[in-house]
Formats: structure tokens, C-alpha cells, sequence
């Protein structure tokens, strides 16, 4: 591939009207999917494929006696029953993505000796259809002796808190402390808050799914239901000691990741090792019952300290932060890490203090979730610095203005040690707070009856995060534009989309440099054949980074066809005009199919590598307005407005949605969903009918509003937007819930804001008077 970096801004692709870049065109992906056209993993057959349903523990934390597989194997249809000592299976080692763990934490793919969590894999069954491997995995009967169990990361540090491991002192997984400045730094104003994110199902659409099939010689062909083809097939080799060169993995449509299909779950590597062992194909697809007890995000809590003048000038921020890692320390231990350096959001304090500790619980083990650490940085600056506010009487706003990073300081490195790369927080506070009439919504707050049916409520979050980071490899990816004979092309990207819309995207791109139109472009399926190297999709990288790979490739494939052309007609090459999709060279003219005529015989491809080197800095500022009544607790959405900066805009259409989705994660975290054990580990959401997720009724209508700061770092302009909306909006709502709750007198309430809780919270007040 090639290396050259060129910093051209986008092209228009000639002299065509609608630049290809910044056009809100609706998406190619969307026709097969309304249709019911598109196949996901569970759709596809396979000749001789057998189904496998899993066999998990309802014991928090036990020993295993005896599991007896009999009646489960008499199962007519039933073609194995396999458990721990039938398979000699490595332990999983934390992800790439997370930071080293210690070996005697691995987590067991099948577990034959201890239970540590509900839900754990105790044993396979495999069977002719998917209804008999459940009906043959509902007679497996295993006998557990139970174990104390401890299910709260608090109740973990306790001394003589019940250990996971015998062999492992406490229950600490990982301690790390981060000091920059002067951490103990004093001042005349100190406000103290506890900021809670208690555990959420990642709940995408289509859960975990995984068909594997053999070939003839040994090699292994994995479709599944994954963000990271490329880090999977990394994963798969490592673990199961299978050459690359004998493993594919690729991605039919996948319906939504949102961080929870980023590395391999254990159960499917399990189903992998299962499929060879018994040299038959596999498919497994998880219940939604699985999916919410095994695919879960955050879980933490942070105990913050803000230092400050009296005029509102923060000096310094101390936290002690505690995350729950669940059984097996894995995935989840990393966005407590990634929110660390955020905890200065978009404000300029150079003092910090972060001491993290990450500890085992038996529950299932946590991993990454739409945003994975930067709500949670956020939500924790956020709230600290409305409590500020609070502190000093000062309104929420003027506190944010007196402490932003300014545009001078950029690239500015954070005290958490992140680089911001370009923003303006000013401008994105003021056009939210004009939007949304800040004032008037004070005034009208200030004239409320406190002890009226409903009460208003503000709430402000000036958000950063860090996208495409390189601490997690994500920062860069290659991209191949393939020339067809008809004219058409073909797109090669390392990413993996699952929802995103990288076929519109990733064609509004190259269409913008080599002026053919979008529709003529294809984009190549997620396959680690197609592509030599790729990072997967997460952390809001493809935008920026797969799309600049694809920009600079379609140059690349451009200069070719110039040298092409003026080879043919003998001219410089600057001499050519590409105009409507056309090469005027004198008086010749060619279009691409043209051009692919006169590659016949080499066949005519843009390739580049792109390496950002850094991450960028999405920014804006949401603005929450909610009505509590008071009578019920319940909160309503009033209005939500979002001011969002991700550089250039590619596809405006797309990036509306993918704001008003993340702030549908937003406000489902702060108001509605948590996944909860009781106190002997057992999950009480394990399903829809406990698991409260908000529907589209409980969804304001959103107005989302852009400014453009395009980042100096990739030729395109672009940053990330998938978790933007996620990251800013969970701080607006819950700083809405307590500013309501304040103006009438009333305390605080941890996320989510249920009813229960809200009116708990009033209710106090009003047996306090
Ligand atoms: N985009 C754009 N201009 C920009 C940035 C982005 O037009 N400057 C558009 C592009 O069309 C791109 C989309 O927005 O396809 C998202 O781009 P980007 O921010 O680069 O994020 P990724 O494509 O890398 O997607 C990852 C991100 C993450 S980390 C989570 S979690 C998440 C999210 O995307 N999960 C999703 N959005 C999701 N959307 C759906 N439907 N399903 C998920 O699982």
C-alpha cells in the first residue's frame, strides 16, 4: 500500500453541482434492510450444520459436584453433550484492547471446577435444530455447592468480603493512580459529589451470533456477528493455536455492536473449539435472555473533589474511582482507563489526582458500551461542575465559560494526558444556549410555584471525548479502490460496519475525488480475505480514519488514471480535466469504463495505508430541559438540543442519526435502564420484562445543530460522531433531573432517575420542611 500523505481538503470529484462530501444522501444499506433482504448471521445455512445452545450456571458462585449430561443426550436429535473434561480448552486472556491482567484471572471457556457467575458456560450441547439443542440443554442437570457470592464492587473491597479466587489475595484486580500538577492543591472552595453508572445491557438489536465451517483442509471459515473481523481472527488464532492462513472471518450484515461484539466472547470462541473439535459446522445464536445476562457494560462509581476560587476558576480535581470487572477482569476494566482522561472535560485544570481500582464481583464480566469511558468521564466533570455552580451560587453556564480550554491552547494536552486537537467550547455553549433560550428558560424556572405539579429543570453538558484513539490501536487502517471494467468500483475497508452507514459514506468519499457517482460504488464485505489488515469499527474511527484511507487511495487511483490517459494521448498529466466524471485530455475525452479498457490487462487500484498517529476531539455542548412531576416523579423530556462538532461532516443525514442515537443511550442511561443483581449475585433484569429499555415514545424529539472545527490531522477534516451523542447527553439529562430537583429544595438522585427515585427525592424535602 502505499504511504505518501497528501493534505488536498476533499475534491468535488470535477465540476458536478452537489459535492458528494456534505450531501444528506439516505443510505444505500437501507433498502435491504426494510425489505428484510439483508442477511445477518442467523439467517445463513449451511449444508450439514448443526445448532448449538449452551448449558450456564444459575449459581453466582459455587463448586461444581457433578454435571450429568444423560437425559440431555437421550435426546433424540442431540448429537453431543460436551463439558469441561471433554475439551481441553486454554483460558482467555484479557482483550487486546484491555491492559494486562494477571494469569491466574483468565477466564475459563467452559468451566468444569468453580462457578463465578449466572450465566457462566457449564456446558455445549449440539443438536439437528435449534430447538432441540435448547429442549437437550434444559435436561442437563448440574450439581453445584454453593458459595458465598459478593455482587457489589463495595461489598468486594470489604475485608472478609468472599474471594474469587483462592489462589488470588482480595478481590482487586487492577489499581493504577495518575497524578499530574499539584494534586493536593487547595483553594477557598471545595465541592464534594458522588457520580454512580450503574451496569447497562448493551442490548444490540441482533445478539451475539456466530456459524463456523470447516474446509476440506482443516481451515476454518468464521461468519459472525462481530465489530473486529481482523482483531478476531488475531484472537482466534492465538487461542485455539490455528495458522492465520487457515482462518477467515467475515461479517454478513451485523445489526448493531455498540461496543459489545468489539473482541471475541468467550462463548464464541468456545463455539469455534467446539466446531472442531466434533468436525461439524456450527451455528449458535444468543437468546435475548443470554444477551442481557452476559453482554453488559460500565458499572462504575466516583467519589470527586473539586478545588476552586471563589470567583469559579478551578485549581484542581481529585478522584477515586471504583470500577466492577465482574468474575473475570476482561474488557470492562479499560473504559474506566479511557474516562481517566477525561475527567478535565473541556476545561483547563492542570491539577489532577485519579486513583482507579477495578475489582472482581460474581457477576458476569463487564466489556465496552457505546461511549466506553467517555459518558463516563464526562458525566462525572459535568456533574462536579454544576455542583460547583450550586456552591457558589454562580449560574451553570458562567462556571463552564470561566474555564474552557480557549481555541489558542489547542493542541492542548489534558491533565489525564489526552490531546485535544482543535475546538471551540464558547461558540458550542453559546449556540446551544441561544437555541434553547437559556434565558428565558431561567426566567420562567425562577417564577415556578415550588410546590406545583411540575417543575422545570436545566440542565448543561459541555462535552470532549478523544475518537480513533491509538492507545486501543484504533487511530489506523487501510483502504483499496478497485477500478471494474463497467466503470464501477469496488471499496476494500479494514472497518465493520454494523449500522454506521460506511457504504454511503465511504462512496461519498471517493465519489468526491474521482467524480463518479455514489451509486456506483460498492462496498466490499467485512472479510479478513479481502482485506489484508483492518482495525474493525469502534471508537468512532471509520469516519476519520477509514474514510481518509479510502480518500487517499481514490488519489492514489486517480493519478493513475491520469498517467493512463496522458500515456494514450501524450500529454502531461496536468494537462487533464476530470469534469462530470469525465477526462477532457485536448481533445479526447474518456470516462472510467474508458479508463478500464485501457487497464485492461493490469487491472487499474488506489491503495493507502493511513496513520493518524493521534486521536481527534469531537466536542459540543447539550442542553437538557425537563418537566418532573411531582406528583409521580416521573421526568419528561421537554426538549433536547444538541450542538455537536465532528469536523467535516460527511453524510449530515447519517450524523443526525447517529447523535440522536447515541443521545437515545444518553437518556436511557440516566432515566431508565439498569441491570441489577440482589445480594447473593442473582440477576433481577435477566429479561424485557425487568429490563426497562425506553421506547420511541419515551424520546423527545431532538435538534441537533452543528458548528465545523475540521481537525488539522487527516485530510478529510473529519472526527468521530458514533459516541458523541452518547457522551454528552447522559450529564444534560441527569444535570437537568437535579437542577429541577434544586430549585424546589430537594436532594440528589443517582442514575437512572426512576420515578421511584425522583419522587423519593421531593418526598424527603417535603417531610424535611
Ligand atoms: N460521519 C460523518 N461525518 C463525520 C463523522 C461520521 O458523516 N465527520 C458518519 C459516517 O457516515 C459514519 C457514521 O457517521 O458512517 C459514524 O462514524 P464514526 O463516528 O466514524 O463511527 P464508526 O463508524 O467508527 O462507528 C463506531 C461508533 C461506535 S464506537 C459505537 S459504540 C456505535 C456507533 O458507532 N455503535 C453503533 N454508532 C452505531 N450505530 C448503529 N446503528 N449501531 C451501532 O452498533
Amino acid at each position: 500500500m502505499t504511504t505518501s500523505t497528501t493534505t488536498s481538503v476533499p475534491g468535488t470529484g470535477g465540476d458536478r453541482s452537489r459535492p458528494a462530501v456534505g450531501d444528506p444522501r439516505t443510505r444505500h444499506e437501507d433498502d435491504g434492510l426494510l425489505r428484510g433482504a439483508t442477511a445477518f448471521t442467523g439467517d445463513l445455512e449451511v449444508p450439514g450444520m448443526r445448532y448449538v445452545s449452551l448449558v450456564r450456571s444459575r449459581t453466582a458462585h459455587g463448586r461444581i459436584r457433578a454435571v450429568d449430561t444423560a437425559a440431555a443426550r437421550a435426546l433424540p436429535g442431540v448429537v453431543a453433550v460436551l463439558t469441561a473434561t471433554d475439551l481441553n480448552l486454554p483460558k482467555l486472556a484479557a482483550s487486546p484492547a484491555t491492559l494486562p491482567m494477571d494469569p491466574r484471572l483468565h477466564r475459563p471457556l467452559l468451566v468444569g471446577d468453580r462457578v463465578r457467575f449466572v450465566g457462566e458456560t457449564i456446558a455445549v450441547v449440539v443438536a439437528t435444530s435449534a430447538s432441540t439443542a435448547r429442549a437437550g440443554a434444559a435436561r442437563v442437570e448440574v450439581d453445584v455447592e454453593e458459595l458465598e457470592a459478593v455482587a457489589s464492587a463495595e461489598d468486594a473491597l470489604a475485608p472478609g468480603s468472599p474471594r474469587l479466587f483462592e489462589d488470588f489475595d482480595g478481590n482487586v484486580c487492577l489499581e493504577t493512580l495518575l497524578e499530574t500538577g499539584d494534586p493536593d492543591i487547595a483553594g477557598p472552595v471545595e465541592v464534594a459529589v458522588r457520580v454512580e453508572q450503574p451496569r447497562m445491557g448493551v442490548m444490540p438489536m441482533e445478539p451475539a451470533a456466530v456459524l463456523v465451517v470447516l474446509d476440506a483442509d482443516g481451515g476454518l471459515d468464521v461468519i459472525a456477528s462481530t465489530q473486529m473481523p481482523h482483531r478476531s481472527r488475531l484472537m482466534i488464532s492465538a487461542l485455539l493455536g490455528i495458522p492465520l492462513d487457515r482462518l477467515r472471518v467475515r461479517c454478513p450484515a451485523v445489526g448493531g455492536g455498540f461496543g459489545g461484539k468489539t473482541p471475541f466472547d468467550a462463548d464464541y470462541l468456545l463455539v469455534i473449539a467446539v466446531a472442531r473439535h466434533l468436525g461439524v459446522p456450527l451455528r449458535w445464536t444468543q437468546t435475548r435472555h443470554e444477551n442481557l445476562l452476559t453482554m453488559q457494560g460500565r458499572g462504575y462509581a466516583f467519589d470527586v473533589r473539586l478545588v476552586a476560587e471563589e470567583d469559579g476558576k478551578v485549581l484542581g480535581l481529585r478522584v477515586e474511582a471504583l470500577g466492577d470487572a465482574g468474575a473475570y477482569p476482561g474488557v470492562g476494566v479499560s473504559p474506566i482507563h479511557t474516562a481517566r482522561g477525561l475527567l478535565t472535560g473541556t476545561y483547563d485544570i492542570p491539577n489532577l489526582r485519579a486513583r482507579i481500582r477495578c475489582v472482581m464481583t460474581n457477576t458476569a464480566p463487564t466489556g465496552a458500551l457505546r461511549g466506553a469511558g467517555r459518558p463516563e468521564g464526562i458525566h462525572v466533570i459535568e456533574r462536579a461542575m454544576d455542583e460547583l455552580a450550586a456552591r457558589l451560587g454562580m449560574d451553570p453556564a458562567e462556571v463552564r465559560r470561566r474555564n474552557f480550554v480557549v481555541p489558542g491552547q489547542f493542541p492542548y494536552t489534558n491533565a489525564g494526558g489526552e490531546t485535544y486537537d482543535s475546538g471551540d467550547y464558547h461558540r458550542a455553549l453559546e449556540t446551544a444556549l441561544s437555541a434553547a433560550d437559556y434565558t428565558a428558560l431561567r426566567r420562567e424556572q425562577a417564577a415556578q410555584d415550588p410546590a406545583g405539579r411540575s417543575i422545570l429543570g436545566i440542565g448543561i453538558s459541555s462535552y470532549v471525548e478523544v475518537s480513533a484513539s491509538p492507545k486501543i490501536g484504533l487511530a489506523a487502517e487501510g483502504a483499496r479502490v478497485i477500478l471494474g471494467s463497467s466503470g464501477d468500483i469496488e471499496l476494500r475497508v479494514g472497518t465493520s460496519a454494523h449500522g454506521q452507514g460506511h457504504w454511503t459514506m465511504y462512496s461519498q468519499i471517493a465519489s468526491a475525488v474521482l467524480g463518479i457517482a455514489p451509486e456506483r460504488f460498492t462496498l466490499a464485505p467485512a472479510d479478513t480475505d479481502l482485506t489484508s489488515f483492518g482495525q474493525g469499527t469502534g471508537g468512532s474511527r471509520s469516519a476519520q480514519i477509514g474514510g481518509s484511507a479510502v480518500h487517499l487511495a481514490s488519489v492514489h487511483l486517480l493519478q493513475q488514471a491520469h498517467a493512463l490517459i496522458a500515456e494514450q494521448v501524450t500529454c502531461g498529466t496536468d494537462e487533464i480535466r476530470l469534469v462530470d466524471g469525465e477526462f477532457i485530455a485536448g481533445g479526447s475525452r474518456y470516462d472510467w469504463s474508458q479508463v478500464a479498457a485501457l487497464a485492461e490487462h493490469t487491472g487499474l487500484a488506489g491503495e493507502h495505508h493511513f496513520d493518524q498517529g493521534a486521536g481527534t476531539a469531537p466536542y459540543g455542548c447539550h442542553i437538557a430541559i425537563v418537566e418532573i412531576d411531582t406528583g409521580t416523579g416521573k421526568v419528561r423530556i421537554r426538549r433536547f438540543l444538541a450542538v455537536d462538532d465532528c469536523g467535516t461532516v460527511i453524510n449530515p443525514l447519517i450524523v443526525n442519526g447517529q447523535v440522536h442515537g447515541g443521545i437515545g443511550t444518553g437518556i436511557a442511561e440516566a432515566l431508565f435502564e439498569q441491570i441489577t443483581f440482589d445480594p447473593g449475585g442473582l440477576p433481577t433484569t435477566a429479561s424485557l420484562a425487568e429490563y426497562l429499555m425506553p421506547s420511541a415514545a419515551d424520546l423527545p424529539s431532538i435538534a441537533v445543530m452543528h458548528t465545523v472545527t475540521p481537525t488539522p490531522l487527516n485530510p478529510l477534516g473529519a472526527k468521530g460522531v458514533g459516541e458523541s451523542g452518547a457522551t454528552g447527553s447522559l450529564a444534560a439529562v441527569h444535570n437537568a433531573v437535579i437542577d429541577a430537583l434544586r430549585a424546589v429544595g430537594a436532594g440528589q438522585v443517582s442514575i437512572p432517575a426512576t420515578p421511584e427515585r425522583v419522587w423519593r427525592a421531593l418526598h424527603a424535602r417535603e417531610a424535611g420542611r
